[in-house]
């Protein structure tokens, strides 16, 4: 049988081959090491190929498969629709946070999704279909245990769009590298965040870390790594620990992101020894009570505290701030930007709150006085808008109430002004990444 996972065009990335699709890359390294010669599979990477073209990209398959994402979602709507127009006896199956966060609508396009976990389910339905007895419905419930299971091979794409320069900034700009992801899931109910992986962490066995950065150094001479963990300092201290200790050891230079509470001098330390240049650090908001709001359990004064002990160390700060979020003052932009100049942080990331499917806000507008207009299309649900593009207009997605449970709502023009006023005010200071 022939499967191949289909990445999709990408369009809302601006630099689509800047980040590997690290989940597409380890699924297929687990059904090639369980089916060996009995499945063949490959990647069909159609990473900014013009949606209109990407099906004269498209081999002849048994299966395909895909990692699906709210921005992702439409162009593998369409994609799925044209290849079954050409190859119809071809089978479609589907697992990732949208998928996740909108079962029953995603399922009317695929022959087949997976819910919870796919280590498991994806080899079941690859067996289900070549026995003909293929499901709707796979799930896999609770968590796994990360040491049965093989790093990402990356094979399945060419060299070239493994590693590059650029992935870190400043003076290690052009060292040669690529993004990683050591662990899964967070503790943290963040009501903004789509990460379906709520709850426990698990991490890959720090032996199967070292054996996948030097495949990384040896294969494809990488000098330097993105590690896409949500918390690249992990906030258990006895994880912490040897977790940058086997980073050090494989003497790379790395950026990630952390909590902006709970990591103490001695770890930040040790990050910095084991090559760590950048931390990015998810702010969200610089009221207290917008933080108490979206439940984000961090609080302003430790913020500020670790923000300068980072740069006491020498390791560079980003800034993650949303502007949108319920409950906010009238001077937030001002409140903002003093925030800013006073902390003093290499780059900020400064977007409009999206309340994608998958988070709290979107299951349950109400609660947060918003409304969603479910009619926008699923390529709008855009998360940082103006990134890099200084003429993209935010596309409104919701709005909130009059009255809400945290005080009057604001308006969308309100919001837009005033992500307007401090984007203008880190583009003057160069602060934009
Ligand atoms: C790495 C990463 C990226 C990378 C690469 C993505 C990739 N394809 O690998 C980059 C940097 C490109 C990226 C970009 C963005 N990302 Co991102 N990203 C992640 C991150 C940190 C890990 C994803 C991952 O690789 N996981 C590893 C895989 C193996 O695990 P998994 O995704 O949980 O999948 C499991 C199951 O879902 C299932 N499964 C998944 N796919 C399939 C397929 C089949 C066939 C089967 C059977 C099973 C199956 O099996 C897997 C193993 O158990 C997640 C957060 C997180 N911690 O999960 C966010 C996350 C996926 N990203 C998100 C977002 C919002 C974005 C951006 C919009 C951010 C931005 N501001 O621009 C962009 C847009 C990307 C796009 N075009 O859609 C959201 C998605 C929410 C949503 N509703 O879609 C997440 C959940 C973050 C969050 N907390 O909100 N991202």
């Amino acid at each position: 049988m022939k499967s191949s996972f289909i990445v999709t065009s990408s369009k809302q990335n601006y630099k689509p081959f800047r980040n590997q699709p690290l989940g597409e890359l380890y699924l297929s390294t687990i059904l090639e090491q369980h089916f060996k010669d009995q499945l063949d599979v490959s990647m069909i990477d159609l990473r900014s190929i013009n949606p209109d073209d990407a099906i004269y990209h498209v081999p002849e398959r048994d299966v395909y498969m895909y990692s699906v994402t709210t921005l992702d979602y439409l162009d593998t709507k369409r994609i799925v629709g044209e290849i079954r127009q050409i190859y119809p006896n071809a089978k479609h199956i589907a697992g990732g946070p949208h998928i996740e966060a909108l079962p029953e609508e995603s399922s009317k396009i695929f022959d087949a999704i997976s819910l919870g976990k796919g280590e498991e389910s994806i080899k079941r339905m690859i067996e289900d279909i070549s026995n003909s007895r293929l499901k709707n419905l796979y799930k896999q419930e609770g968590n796994i245990d990360f040491s049965s299971y093989p790093y990402a091979s990356r094979k399945f794409l060419p060299k070239s769009a493994i590693a590059q320069s650029g992935i870190l900034n400043g003076e290690n700009r052009d060292l040669n590298g690529t993004s990683v992801l050591f662990s899964r899931g967070c503790p943290f109910q963040c009501y903004f965040c789509a990460n379906q992986n709520k709850g426990k962490t698990i991490f890959t066995p720090f032996e199967v870390m070292a054996e996948e950065i030097a495949y990384l150094k040896r294969e494809y001479g990488v000098e330097a790594l993105a590690i896409k963990d949500d918390n690249g300092i992990p906030v258990n201290k006895k994880i912490a620990k040897p977790y940058l200790e086997t980073i050090a050891k494989a003497g790379v230079k790395w950026r990630g992101q952390s909590r902006a509470n709970g990591i103490s001098r001695d770890f930040v330390k040790l990050a910095k020894e084991s090559g760590c240049v950048e931390i990015a650090v998810g702010i969200e908001s610089v009221s207290e009570k917008v933080l108490k709001n979206i439940n984000k359990k961090i609080e302003l004064e430790p913020a500020k505290k670790y923000l300068k002990m980072l740069k006491e160390e020498g390791i560079d700060r980003r800034l993650l701030l949303i502007t949108g979020l319920p409950g906010e003052p009238k001077d937030i932009a001002d409140r903002t930007i003093e925030f800013i100049k006073e902390t003093e942080p290499s780059s900020v990331l400064f977007s409009i709150l999206c309340p994608l499917p998958g988070t709290e806000m979107y299951r349950n507008p109400k609660r947060f006085g918003m409304k969603i207009d479910y009619n926008v299309p699923f390529d709008c649900y855009i998360p940082s808008v103006g990134r890099f593009d200084e003429n993209e207009k935010p596309r409104q997605i919701f709005e909130y109430e009059e009255v809400t449970p945290f005080g009057k709502g604001m308006s969308m023009e309100e919001i837009f002004k005033n992500h307007a006023k401090v984007q203008d005010f880190l583009r003057k200071n160069n602060l934009i990444f």
